[in-house]
């Protein structure tokens, strides 16, 4: 089995990509190329550069029904700074046996002595790229001497490009020009659809429709419809508490966004984006999705409104200085409709009435279950208890429309 692997920012993915990856599949005989949208760090993220998941699903409908091909989100869903070669080394495990082709760009190529562990990416993959313009044929083969030295397999390949590149699609999107020929039909209306690289200089955002789609295909069935219970609650609550409920809505279905990534992947992404557990945090492996969720709303996502990703970050442990939305978010996560404990009755009455006795309902729910269960209980949850029991005593109790 031969692979050809193709990495790249893809934003957005184009003909001239693709016909790149289908002429190396002709000449190397290929059986598959593997589309890798690239994580991009946070301090190289144009403001105008389409989500990571958008990337990605650009890449699946451009290749839709192509067998050749098959779009891998390992990079983003490792999320942070992905090494080339810890990328090859996933992939060679995945397909024993196979031989790797990194495909790369003619200015990719040129570096690529200096990318990380070049050894090992020497190692795992034959190194593989086509010349254009200013880099020609001549000075590709002339660095691919110098590479085959250190043990590299090289192949440079004279293949016409076709003229396109992301940057002039994004102008010419944003000059409101056809993209016909330019990129495969699904592509541009899903650009269409969603207004992507619209104006240079707004922020993409997503909209609720997206982010139920990236639910879906992170979540169990379970989390996924208790997601979008918990939107509804969080919509309902914050119209009567006076919190925005199209912000509550999204907070709902992304809060539990991490749940199911795995341990593993929660600290991942969190060490990622240099965020360091203190040694509480560290046995609280229960608030891991919360910090973890909070990150990928932001970083992968794009989200930039500060207290729709405080009510993630905070909707599991609570804090002292909650805003409405995070409160809202916290109660509609213990009293949806697909909630069932005990108590859930009393919740949701009180959830209805009195957002404070509510938040005293539910942090005294949540620090006895887990004392009785001798686990360890985040500061966080305390200073939140202390803050509202103090609240209580001095002005009673009352809708929380005051604060
Ligand atoms: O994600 P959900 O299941 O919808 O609900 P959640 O985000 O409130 O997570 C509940 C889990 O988090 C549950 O296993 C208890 C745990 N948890 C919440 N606060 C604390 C905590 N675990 C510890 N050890 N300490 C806490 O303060
Ligand atoms: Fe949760
Ligand atoms: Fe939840």
């Amino acid at each position: 089995m031969k692979i050809g692997v193709f990495g790249g920012a893809f934003d957005p993915i184009h003909n001239g990509h693709l016909h790149l990856a289908r002429e190396f599949a002709a000449r190397l005989s290929l059986d598959k190329i593997l589309l890798i949208p690239t994580f991009i760090p946070p301090h190289k993220v144009r403001s105008y550069m389409a989500p990571a998941q958008l990337r990605l699903q650009m890449c699946r409908l451009a290749v839709e029904g192509d067998s050749l091909f098959e779009v891998s989100d390992i990079e983003i869903r490792r999320g942070g700074a992905s090494f080339t070669a810890d990328t090859l080394k996933e992939i060679s495990l995945q397909y024993p046996g196979a031989q790797l082709f990194l495909i790369t760009g003619a200015d990719m190529f040129l570096t690529l002595g200096t990318w990380n562990r070049f050894e090992e990416i020497a190692k795992l993959a034959v190194l593989c790229a086509a010349p254009r313009d200013e880099y020609n044929s001549e000075k590709l083969l002339d660095y691919a001497k110098t590479l085959e030295q250190r043990g590299a397999r090289c192949i440079i390949q004279d293949i016409p490009l076709l003229k396109i590149s992301s940057t002039i699609l994004r102008n010419k999107i944003s000059d409101g020009e056809i993209l016909e020929g330019y990129v495969p039909e699904a592509v541009e209306d899903y650009i269409r659809k969603y207004g992507l690289y619209n104006n240079h200089n707004n922020q993409q955002t997503l909209n609720d429709e997206q982010f139920i789609e990236i639910i879906r295909g992170r979540l169990t069935q379970k989390r996924f419809e208790h997601s979008l219970a918990v939107a509804e609650q969080a919509k309902h609550l914050a119209k009567l508490y006076g919190a925005d409920p199209e912000k509550a809505y999204t907070a709902g279905i992304l809060h539990d966004i991490m749940k199911d990534a795995g341990k593993e992947a929660q600290l991942q992404i969190i060490s990622d984006f240099g965020i360091i557990l203190d040694n509480v945090e560290k046995n609280l492996p229960g608030c891991w999705h919360a910090i973890a969720g909070a990150v990928f709303i932001e970083h992968i996502l794009g989200i930039k409104d500060r207290d729709l990703i405080n009510s993630v970050r905070y909707h599991t442990t609570a804090r002292a200085g909650m805003s409405i939305l995070e409160k809202v978010v916290y109660l509609a996560d213990f009293t949806s409709a697909d909630r069932d404990y005990p108590d859930v009755g009393t919740m949701r009455n009180l959830a209805a009435t009195d957002i404070k006795a509510a938040m005293k309902y539910g942090l005294s729910y949540t620090i006895k279950d887990l004392v009785g269960k001798s686990m360890p209980i985040h500061p966080d949850a305390i200073h939140a208890y202390n803050e509202i029991v103090s609240a209580i005593e001095k002005g009673g109790t009352d809708n929380g429309q005051k604060e």
